[in-house]
């Protein structure tokens, strides 16, 4: 709430809308304040804090999601006052990856993250709120673990850092197994297309919605290419904007099939009036886990509910050629993106099997 660029603001709060409603929540009314800087106590002044208690006991309201992270005593403070469950955006998208988390390595990071973010946040407040309300901000897996003693919280953190070192391995065996297979995955801002693209170019039935973080487990598949063998593709997370650090950290291993792989398509919605936001929020995730020197291809989608010739260019440096303009819903773009497909990692393996083959010839002679 102290963002002093009006448009970005907005966009946010559009944004959180977005979010409360993939968590199953309702948005019934919305306060903004602009202030210098927040107030220590309770992020907002008295004056807004009065304003919110008339706006709950107008609208019967039972829970306030904040745009910013909290402090853990400015939600303890805000939910004294208010008398109702408080939860920052970093809590709300949490609660989302909670009920999305379907496989066992998606459950324990996530659950690894709710200790470290949620536990610090949580107050005497929650446990009956939670019951009676299903909890918007404090379900999934780690559920019943939040209601441990925090003392054992350390404990159980080491434990669930270990498990998932146990399966990140067991990833990177696997990963070694596919030295020789072409890695594609998809990238891209959440919302923006890639379990349906994925769903299109490989016939899987990945669950593809008009809500949030509908993937959080990365789904890979042979990828049929022109007469290329060995060729997978994954769909992945999809990236926000303010996602809390402890989940970038808790998913890092499912986001090394990002860092890992041979060549990224960074999905952009087109049509999304923030789609240079979305772009530029992308390129810092991939900057962040690593993935910035991948080579990657632009594909533009949802082209079909634009007019994609007026569009101002996303990305001056990126080279025309490597822009695709696609709509997976209508396949428009599809061919030309999968002709190019076909050439370029025809091209790319043979690289890739030379390397290997002087690898090979090197580790011989050496070995004489
Ligand atoms: N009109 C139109 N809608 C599309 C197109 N591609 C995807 N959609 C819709 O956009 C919504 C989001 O699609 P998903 O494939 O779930 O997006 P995602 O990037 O996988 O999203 P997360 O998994 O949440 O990160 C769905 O309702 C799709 O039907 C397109 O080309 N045109
Ligand atoms: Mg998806």
């Amino acid at each position: 709430m102290r963002n002093t660029d009006d448009a970005a603001f907005h966009e946010s709060l559009e944004e959180l809308k977005e979010l409360v409603v993939s968590a199953d929540a309702q948005v019934v009314g919305m306060v903004t304040q602009k202030r210098p800087s927040p107030d220590s106590r309770t992020f907002v002044g008295t004056g807004k804090v009065a304003e919110l208690k008339d706006l709950i006991a107008a609208t019967n309201a039972n829970l306030v999601v904040f745009d910013e992270k909290l402090s853990p005593a400015q939600v303890r403070n805000l939910e004294n006052e208010l008398q109702l469950k408080v939860i920052d955006r970093g809590s709300l998208i949490l609660d989302i990856f909670a009920k999305r988390a379907h496989t066992a390595e998606a459950k324990i990071q996530v659950e690894l993250a709710q200790l470290q973010y949620l536990l610090p946040r949580l107050t005497r407040l929650w446990t009956h709120w939670s019951k009676q309300y299903g909890g918007v901000g404090t379900r999934g897996p780690g559920e019943t673990q939040l209601e441990v003693d925090r003392r054992e919280a350390k404990t159980k953190i080491a434990k669930l850092r270990e498990r998932l070192e146990k399966v990140s391995r067991q990833r990177d065996t696997q990963r070694q197994r596919r030295m020789d297979t072409y890695k594609i995955a998809l990238v891209g801002y959440t919302n923006a297309g890639k379990s349906t693209l994925f769903n299109l170019l490989t016939k899987a039935g990945v669950w593809a919605d008009d809500k949030l973080f509908c993937t959080l487990d990365a789904v890979t598949r042979y990828f049929p290419l022109g007469n290329q063998q060995r060729i997978v593709i994954s769909d992945t997370v999809g990236f926000i904007k303010k996602l809390p650090h402890e989940l970038v950290a808790s998913f890092a291993s499912t986001l090394d099939e990002v860092r890992y792989a041979n060549l990224l398509l960074v999905v952009v919605d087109i049509s999304h009036t923030n789609c240079a936001d979305h772009y530029q929020k992308t390129l810092e995730v991939l900057e962040q886990i690593g993935a910035e020197k991948v080579p990657r291809l632009l594909l533009l989608n949802k082209s079909d509910l634009v007019d994609a010739a007026g569009l101002p260019p996303l990305d001056l440096n990126f080279s025309p050629a490597r822009i695709f303009v696609v709509s997976a819903k209508t396949q428009a773009g599809i061919d030309k993106l999968l002709n190019f497909l076909t050439d370029y990692v025809d091209i790319e393996t043979r690289g890739l099997q030379r390397n290997q083959a002087n690898n090979n010839g090197e580790a011989r002679n050496s070995n004489r």
